[in-house]
């Protein structure tokens, strides 16, 4: 099969939700590899989930910051991989006990998961790399956990500012040993950037 037909066979409507896990007690097993999508709240981690998967709204967006609650386990390829929907970190539209008790869920998943092969940390490209990404950023390298930055809702800025967004956000990735040295471009709503994304996911599940 060729690499192409087996990546539309991976995504394409083939994605089913498995599990929403409140607690680190009661995650899914690890006998699959999983790739997970971090980042503040409402920056569009649910969006390029569904986007990547082309099947609507499988993974509940919001305008509402704070509108995943746990951790959304989706199982795609017919079982050959998983995704994981992460709540947003930093700012959300929630009680602070809740706030603080998703960030510790957060972090005991990204630091202590064996199977999980790689994190995309998403950051909007209207605002760049804001402290809380930093600090989720020093987490994973020093959990040895690789990761990627995908800058989100690309549609919303204008080139130049798109550019040095790119420019900026490579220049602190220089830092960070665990991340790869460069970021994805992505707009769920254009599509830009979602089958390189794609693409990469497959070759996880390899
Ligand atoms: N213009 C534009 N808007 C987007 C894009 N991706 C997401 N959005 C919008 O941003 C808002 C938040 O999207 P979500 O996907 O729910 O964000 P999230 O990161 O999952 O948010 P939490 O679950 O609250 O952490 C929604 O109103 C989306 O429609 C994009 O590529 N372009
Ligand atoms: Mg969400």
């Amino acid at each position: 099969m060729s690499t192409e037909k087996a990546i539309r066979q991976m995504f394409s409507g083939n994605c089913k939700f498995i599990a929403g896990v409140p607690s680190i007690e009661v995650l899914p097993d690890t006998s699959l590899a999983e790739v997970a999508f971090a980042g503040r709240s409402n920056v569009g981690k649910s969006s390029l989930l569904n986007a990547l998967t082309e099947q609507g709204n499988l993974a509940r967006t919001s305008h509402t910051p704070g509108r995943t609650q746990q951790l959304n386990f989706f199982e795609v390829g017919g079982g050959s991989l998983r995704l994981v929907d992460l709540p947003g970190y930093g700012y959300a539209k929630a009680a602070k006990t809740e706030i603080k008790a998703w960030n510790t869920l957060i972090k005991d998943y990204l630091k202590g998961r064996p199977n999980l092969r790689h994190v995309y940390v998403l950051i909007d490209s209207r605002h760049g790399l804001k402290e809380k990404d930093t600090d989720i950023m020093k987490m994973l390298d020093d959990a040895a956990v690789p990761y990627q930055v995908i800058l989100t809702k690309s549609d919303k800025v204008k080139k130049p500012a798109l550019d040095k967004c790119v420019e900026d956000t490579t220049a602190a990735l220089k830092k960070h040993p665990a991340a790869f040295p460069t970021p994805i471009v992505t707009s769920s709503h254009k599509r830009q950037g979602v089958s390189e994304l794609q693409h990469a996911i497959y070759n996880f599940s390899l």
